[in-house]
C-alpha cells in the first residue's frame, strides 16, 4: 500500500475559508454565509457551510445531519470512482474539543444531483488519508474512541472506497497491540462504581478520595508506594497520582482510559503508560508526557 496523498488539516483550518478547485467537474467551497442583516440563512449552520459550483450554478449541500456540524472543511478533492467528476472529502466538526471529526463524501451523480454520504467508521481525531489499494484511491481512517463518558479503548483502522455512488468498506480492523504494564487501572473498571466523581474541568484538589488504590514501589526504595486513581466522567477516563515514600504526592494531570506502571524509570520514579502507547514520565515534580 503506497501513501501518495497526505493532507495537513492544520493549514486548512487556519484559513478563513477553503476553496479547492477541481481539475474537472464541480468546484467545492466551505465558507461562512449570512443574510444581509446578519441572520442565519435557512438550512445553514451559521458557520462554515459547504457550497458547490457546477455548470454556472451554485448549490448548498444540505442534510439534517450535516447541518448539525458547525464547521465543514474541504480536505480532499479527487475523482474517487473514476467517473470523470471529482468528489470532495469534507471533514465536519461540531466545534469545541468534545468530538472527533466526521468525514463525508460529496459526489456529483448527475446534472443538479449531488450526494452527501458518511459511514459510522468515518470518525477520527486524525486527518483522513488517501491511500492506493489496487490502483484505486481509498479512504483510510484511524479512529480512536473517546468523548464524554466513553471508556472504550477501541482503536480502529478502516479502508473505504467510493464505488458506483456509494461508500464501500473494504476492511475495518481493531488494534490489538499495547505497551505491557506491570499493574494497570482501566476507566471501564471504575465506570459505574458509584464512587465516580464528575469533573467539568481538571480537578485541583489534592485530597480527593481515590476510587482505587494499588500498591507498587515507584521510587525503588523497597518501601511500598501507591498508585491512586479516580474516575473522570467528562472523558470517561481515569486520573492517577502516585504517593511515593520518597517524593510524597506526585500528580499526573493526564486523563487516560488506561494507566499502568512500567519497569522503566525517569528521574528515579517508575514511568507510567497512558492508554496504549503514551508514556508519562516524572519530571522531578509531576508526571507528564
Ligand atoms: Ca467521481
Ligand atoms: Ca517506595
Amino acid at each position: 500500500m503506497i501513501h501518495y496523498l497526505r493532507y495537513a488539516f492544520i493549514a486548512l483550518c487556519l484559513t478563513t475559508a477553503t476553496n479547492v478547485t477541481a481539475q474537472t467537474g464541480p468546484v467545492f467551497e466551505s465558507r461562512i454565509t449570512h443574510s444581509e442583516n446578519g441572520a442565519d440563512l435557512p438550512r445553514t449552520s451559521g458557520e462554515y457551510d459547504l457550497y458547490v459550483r457546477d455548470m454556472g450554478e451554485e448549490y448548498l449541500i444540505f442534510s439534517e445531519e450535516f447541518q448539525e456540524y458547525a464547521k465543514k472543511t474541504v480536505v480532499v478533492v479527487l475523482d474517487l470512482d473514476g467517473d470523470g467528476w471529482d468528489e470532495a472529502v469534507v471533514s465536519a466538526n461540531t466545534g469545541g474539543n468534545c468530538c472527533s471529526d466526521a468525514f463525508f463524501v460529496v459526489s456529483k451523480r448527475a446534472e443538479k444531483f449531488f450526494t452527501l454520504q458518511t459511514h459510522e467508521v468515518l470518525h477520527s481525531w486524525e486527518p483522513i488519508e488517501i491511500v492506493d489499494v489496487g490502483g484505486t484511491p481509498t479512504l483510510q481512517v484511524h479512529g480512536i474512541s473517546d468523548g464524554v463518558g466513553n471508556t472504550s479503548q477501541e482503536e480502529r483502522l478502516s479502508l473505504l472506497q467510493f464505488r458506483n455512488g456509494e461508500l464501500v468498506v473494504l476492511s475495518s480492523v481493531e488494534n490489538n497491540a499495547l505497551i505491557s504494564a506491570n499493574i494497570e487501572v482501566n476507566s471501564f473498571e471504575l465506570d459505574g462504581s458509584g464512587k465516580s466523581l464528575s469533573f467539568s474541568s481538571l480537578p485541583n484538589e489534592t485530597d480527593l478520595e481515590a476510587d482505587v488504590t494499588l500498591p507498587f514501589d515507584a521510587d525503588g526504595d523497597q518501601v511500598v508506594d501507591k498508585l491512586q486513581c479516580r474516575y473522570w466522567e467528562r472523558w470517561g477516563a481515569v486520573m492517577c497520582d502516585v504517593v511515593s515514600s520518597k517524593y510524597g504526592l506526585v500528580k499526573s494531570h493526564s486523563g487516560c482510559d488506561r494507566i499502568g506502571t512500567l519497569s522503566s524509570s525517569t528521574n528515579g520514579m517508575k514511568d507510567l503508560v497512558c492508554n496504549r502507547f503514551r508514556t508519562l514520565r516524572f519530571n522531578g515534580k509531576t508526571y507528564e508526557e
